[in-house]
């Protein structure tokens, strides 16, 4: 149409995801290409997610966007790249109802105002960026009628944060490194959907932190020029267990699952130690944590949680099923009753249905 008075908007939400085989360390830094693959699990919608409203109108002079009601500042290269990105795939649009349409030459004219909020407290300390940029991404090809699929998106995703290529698809995710330098193929692919294995339960212990923690960016980066267990990591022990933990996700064998996700998550905060300086990520409430799950899996047959630690002392445990998460919850509400003063804050649990 011809009048400025119109607006279209695309609102999407997206879910955070867990890495059970942990991303750490860049061999690109701007691109954000990994040194190694990794795998997650995205979380259920409705937990840890980001809901993105995108809108273009004639009537905006610039691009603008506001995080949890806060109006934040566009000009970092990570959303620059991710716009540029999906702005040189937009496509003609049309509403009919509206009498819109917005050819492709139009898009590098007309400025966007993006809305975005996170469903869980920013203080919580639990990974944003990764559904953030998922979340936007995919929201600006819907609203741009951009006909890339979901392994593509990922890819400009990827730019605006790493873990977030691995947020465009539920289910167990896999992100493959790739080998070319400019990065299109270092991308995320779907191994299963989330109906594949659904008997697993996610906890949250949402630990207590005073002191900051090095961000994932900065860290990584020390890692990288500081720790020779980076290097043997990347090289020597993430292949196989890629290869191992597809296996287990697609046996659903949780005794391999829960060994392999352990086993990662310690290794990666043995890299953080060997960084020069250290970066202590878990605190003594994470290690209690991991005593008690590795007590109570030597004393069954076979092992009933996995635990996995990112960039932070908050516990992430993965419960074969219903009823062990029911017993897991019982032991961390006698060990760690939640509350804001003492060593767990709250829980957050993965499935409505406890
Ligand atoms: C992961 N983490 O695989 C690992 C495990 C934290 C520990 O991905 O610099 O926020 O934006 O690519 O993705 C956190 O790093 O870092 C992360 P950037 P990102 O989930």
């Amino acid at each position: 149409g011809e009048s400025q008075n119109w607006v279209l908007m695309v609102t999407a939400q997206t879910p955070t995801n867990i890495a059970v085989i942990k991303y750490w360390g860049k061999r690109d830094e701007t691109l954000i290409l990994p040194v190694n693959d990794s795998i997650s699990v995205t979380l259920d919608p409705g937990h840890l997610c980001t809901t993105t409203t995108v809108a273009v109108s004639p009537s905006f002079e610039q691009d603008r966007m506001w995080l949890n009601g806060k109006e934040i500042s566009l000009s970092g290269g990570r959303y620059q790249n991710c716009l540029r990105e999906i702005r040189s795939r937009a496509r003609d649009v049309e509403d009919k109802e509206k009498d819109i349409r917005i050819t492709k030459k139009d898009w590098d004219k007309l400025h966007l105002y993006i809305a975005s909020y996170n469903n869980f407290p920013t203080a919580a300390g639990l990974a944003s960026s990764a559904a953030g940029f998922a979340c936007l991404v995919f929201a600006l090809s819907k609203l741009m009628n951009v006909k890339e699929d979901e392994s593509q998106l990922s890819a400009i995703a990827r730019q605006g944060s790493g873990s977030a290529c691995r947020s465009l698809f539920g289910g167990f995710v896999k992100w493959i490194m790739g080998k070319e330098e400019n990065g299109t193929d270092s991308r995320a692919v779907q191994l299963v959907d989330e109906k594949h294995w659904d008997d697993l339960v996610i906890v949250i212990a949402v630990v207590s932190s005073r002191q900051k923690e090095t961000s994932s960016t900065s860290g990584m980066r020390e890692s990288v020029d500081t720790s020779l267990l980076l290097q043997h990591r990347a090289k020597e022990v993430v292949p196989k267990r890629i290869l191992q933990m597809e296996e287990a996700i697609k046996h659903r064998d949780f005794p391999s699952f829960a060994q392999l996700t352990c086993a990662d998550s310690n290794q990666f905060h043995a890299v953080c130690l060997d960084t020069s300086p250290p970066i202590f990520y878990m605190n003594d409430t994470s290690h209690r944590i991991i005593s008690i799950v590795e007590k109570w899996n030597r004393s069954e047959e076979t092992p009933q949680v996995a635990y996995t630690f990112d960039a932070g002392p908050n516990a992430v445990l993965i419960a074969r099923n219903r009823k062990t998460a029911a017993l897991l919850l019982q032991r961390l509400l006698y060990y760690f009753p939640p509350n804001p003063d003492t060593d767990v804050d709250s829980y957050i649990i993965g499935d409505k249905s406890i």
